[in-house]
């Protein structure tokens, strides 16, 4: 399938049409119809976390927020195929993949409202936690795959990295280091057309992004991001050839951030209402929606049921994130370093004497 796809053919893999109808048999994947139906119902309830946590923040009850608006198909459909020995290294937007690992959605909340404890992942194995700094997770994937490679181990990893982050030289030195090594690592650029406001075309004059694998000498494809099954296709390939010794593979997944880059933005100053109309026909949600609804898996009575659910679970996990008590002083200064070493433990004493002497003023 990779050579049939070879980016140099400049075609984009793609497996259901707007309407959810399956216009490429060859490549459908096998799959039993209650995973279909589950990758359904955990993008769902990834959609209504992101539209409550919107909330909570308008609310004033979270800081600034991701949202995954549009590009849920992405992260399912990894999710699905990373096993729990993998290791996934995230960027910021993949909320579904992070869950599917064994976050849970508290622990995310945790994590935009400030708390260390947000990172921890009690639940999960082999998880990196959220990367701000742009495209700097993916020499951390890398790095693992060494290790994964030089270990002989059965594992993946997964990293994840957006449009605006492939102009950073990090995704080039990443690329460049893993097609030399020859290492067992999945690079998923989410291309959702925006880096914050930048648009596309700005932000490389190459023909996307999946053709970039060609120089790097890896495998790449381009991929209908907002297609739950080419995404599940594409990955489960890539998947196989990483694990067969063959390398990496850069895999591009077209799609659109439907909302803003974060909370603290407002699209409306860039981009139009044309557009944002353009790509809501491809959305991810109603495309695999109606492919079921088509099979008769899922009916609008059911999702109704299953909205209600998701939203009273949402709040169950951010209520619990609210109260969870006061954040440790210790926490911004404990996990830089297995041992704190003397000038950052300086620091730290010296940051506890000014809370002291705030508090006596008061
Ligand atoms: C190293 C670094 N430079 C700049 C920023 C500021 N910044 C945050 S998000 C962003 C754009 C990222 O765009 P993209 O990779 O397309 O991700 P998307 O927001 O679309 O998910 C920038 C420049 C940062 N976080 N880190
Ligand atoms: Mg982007």
């Amino acid at each position: 399938m990779l050579k049939e796809y070879d980016p140099l053919k400049k075609k984009i893999f793609r497996v259901i049409d707007n309407d959810g109808k399956v216009i490429n048999t060859k490549w459908f994947p096998d799959l039993p119809d209650e995973q279909i139906v589950k990758a359904y119902k955990d993008l769902l309830f990834a959609r209504t976390a992101d539209l409550q946590t919107i909330s909570y923040q308008r609310q004033g009850r979270i800081y600034t927020y991701p949202p995954n608006l549009g590009q849920e198909a992405i992260s399912i459909a990894a999710g699905q195929l990373m096993r729990e020995n993998d290791w996934m290294v995230p960027a910021f937007r993949e909320m579904g993949a992070m869950l599917a690992k064994g976050a849970t959605l508290k622990e995310l909340f945790l994590y935009y409202m400030g708390y260390e404890d947000g990172s921890a992942f009690k639940e999960a194995r082999n998880m990196i936690p959220t990367s701000v700094p742009i495209a700097s997770q993916l020499l951390h994937a890398v790095g693992i795959a060494y290790e994964i490679k030089y270990r002989k181990k059965d594992q993946v990893a997964f990293t994840f990295v957006g449009d605006g982050g492939t102009s950073e030289g990090d995704f080039h030195e990443a690329l460049n280091f893993a097609g030399v090594w020859q290492v067992p690592v999945l690079f998923i650029v989410q291309n959702n057309q925006y880096g914050i406001s930048t648009p596309f075309k700005m932000q490389t004059a190459s023909d996307g992004i999946a053709i970039k694998s060609v120089a790097y000498g890896i495998k790449g494809i381009q991929v209908d991001g907002n297609d739950f099954f080419a995404m599940y296709k594409a990955i489960e390939e890539a998947v196989s050839h990483a694990k067969e010794g063959n390398g990496p593979v850069l895999i591009e997944a077209v799609t659109y951030r439907k909302g803003a880059h974060t909370t603290s933005d407002d699209p409306t100053k860039y981009r139009t209402k044309e557009e944002e109309m353009e790509w809501d026909k491809k959305d991810p949600l109603k495309r695999l929606k109606a492919y079921l609804k088509r099979k008769k898996l899922i009916t609008d009575k059911m999702e109704e049921k299953l909205l209600a659910d998701y939203k009273k679970e949402v709040d169950r996990q951010f209520t619990e994130a609210e109260n969870y008590g006061p954040y440790p002083v210790e926490d911004v200064f404990q996990y830089h370093y297995e041992e704190m070493p003397d000038d950052l433990l300086a620091q730290k004493n010296e940051y506890e004497r000014f809370l002291k002497w705030k508090e006596a003023r008061v």
